[in-house]
């Protein structure tokens, strides 16, 4: 088992169409443990240092333009193999490839509007954790439900 936190975060899009409790009861009923969560409008240098390396994309300057449009809802889950698990739980980046059954495949159409981010692997997920993040914020803690979740 390896136990791992990933960064989440749900996009101007998803908060403005009313979807965070919809996306968090699948994080939620899935089985992983949240961690932190916080509702921010994210500053243009936090926003050009999460989308950092998209820097020289021609999509980049829009990117940067939406996500600190309005409030974003940030978060940290952890779950035995919850960074990849949370991408299949969003899907393809392009929604109209994504399928369903996914976030991004469920509840959304267009690239530049796809309702959620995920970390893409460990160094991502410590990187934006840390960005997003202070250690103080990060909740340790045992649901009492534990028992049932993980492999004994
Ligand atoms: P993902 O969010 O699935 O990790 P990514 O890291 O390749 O995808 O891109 C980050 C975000 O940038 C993506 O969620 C939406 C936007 N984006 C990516 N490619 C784009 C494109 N060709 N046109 C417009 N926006 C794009
Ligand atoms: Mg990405």
């Amino acid at each position: 088992m390896t136990m791992e936190r990933t960064f989440i975060a749900i996009k101007p899009d998803g908060v403005q169409r009313g979807l965070v409790g919809e996306i968090l009861s699948r994080f939620e009923r899935k089985g992983f443990k949240l961690i932190a969560l916080k509702q921010l409008i994210p500053s243009r240098a936090l926003a050009e240092q999460h989308y950092g390396i998209h820097r020289e994309r021609p999509f980049f300057n829009g990117l940067v333009d939406f996500i600190t449009s309005g409030p974003v809802i940030a978060m940290v889950w952890e779950g035995d193999g919850v960074i990849l698990n949370a991408r299949k739980l969003i899907g393809a980046t392009k929604p109209l490839e994504a399928e369903p059954g996914t976030i991004r495949g469920d509840l959304a159409i267009n690239i530049g509007r796809n309702v959620i981010h995920g970390s893409d692997g460990q160094g991502t997920a410590a990187s934006e954790i840390a960005l997003w993040f202070k250690e103080t914020e990060l909740n340790d803690w045992n649901p009492a439900d534990q028992i049932w979740r993980v492999e004994n």
